[in-house]
């Protein structure tokens, strides 16, 4: 799953698309084109930052910034096009311009999101964070971070599929970085082993993150190594997705793990 941001704040490529204060398209299609030739699936759109202190968007804003680019690869790539959404109508408009996924990292828990998205009829990615990403960093006390991610994705699992949602259109992520501490990560990639035998698809997204500043000293433009590791780490701990910046480095690194996996 390639990223795609639409935000002129994000952390690790933000306004990088932009012109005049608005998303240019035309960058965004041409760098969607780049991710797909390079191996991408699916492609990640997102038009809230949520990184760690982050302000609000209004929902005019995050409507004006995602869907016409959704309609824009629709109609031009041959790829599953992910949306990366809390708001109920962005959900509704994504799908209706020809969005395939929705990748909620408040795990549709915003008034209207859960309904919304089961009338979409589109699978769902529920992420597991604290509070909003203004604050989150603030509120990293777990007695167990393993149990409790566990718990609340396999609660949010079971709400959705009340609402109608069919446990083969749900998947789960852990949210690295969204209330975490560097050890609350580390241990969470620790035993993703045990959260990928729950009978739902792992999606996971550490491209760049912070946790990977500690451990290697290096700058968010610095951190392609050490996300390469991340993702290897959790192809083999049985992630089906993994959500990155780098398409064609992350795939040749799976495609080498996978050519070692399937050799007799
Ligand atoms: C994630 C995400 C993640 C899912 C972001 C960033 C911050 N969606 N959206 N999982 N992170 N499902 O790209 O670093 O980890 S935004």
């Amino acid at each position: 799953m390639g990223i795609l941001n639409t935000t002129p704040d994000s952390f690790s490529d933000g306004g990088q698309l932009q012109r005049d204060g608005a998303l240019d398209l035309d960058s965004a299609l041409a760098r969607a084109r780049d991710m797909v030739a390079a191996g991408a699936d699916i492609l990640d759109i997102g038009g809230e930052s949520t990184r760690p202190g982050a302000e609000p968007v209004s929902v005019a804003e995050e409507l004006r910034r995602v869907i016409p680019l959704v309609a824009a690869i629709d109609r031009e790539l041959d790829v599953v096009i992910s949306v990366d959404t809390s708001t109920p109508e962005v959900m509704h408009e994504a799908a209706a311009a020809g969005a395939g996924l929705i990748n909620d990292v408040r795990a549709l828990q915003r008034k209207g999101a859960m309904e919304a998205a089961a009338a979409t009829g589109l699978p769902v990615c529920l992420m597991h964070m604290r509070g909003e990403p203004k604050t989150m960093q603030q509120q990293t006390d777990y007695q167990s971070v393993v149990a409790e991610v566990l718990d609340y994705l396999l609660g949010r699992a079971g709400a959705a599929q009340q609402a109608g949602i069919s446990a083969d259109r749900i998947l789960l992520d852990p949210g690295f970085g969204f209330a975490k501490s560097l050890e609350q990560n580390l241990s969470l990639v620790r035993h993703l082993p045990e959260l990928a035998k729950k009978g739902y698809p792992i999606l996971v997204g550490m491209s760049r993150k912070s946790m990977l500043g500690p451990i290697t000293g290096r700058d968010v433009d610095q951190r392609l190594a050490g996300s390469l590791a991340l993702a290897l780490l959790a192809a083999q701990s049985g992630a089906k997705i993994i959500r990155v910046h780098d398409v064609r480095e992350t795939v040749d690194v799976l495609r080498v793990w996978s050519a070692v996996g399937s050799a007799v």
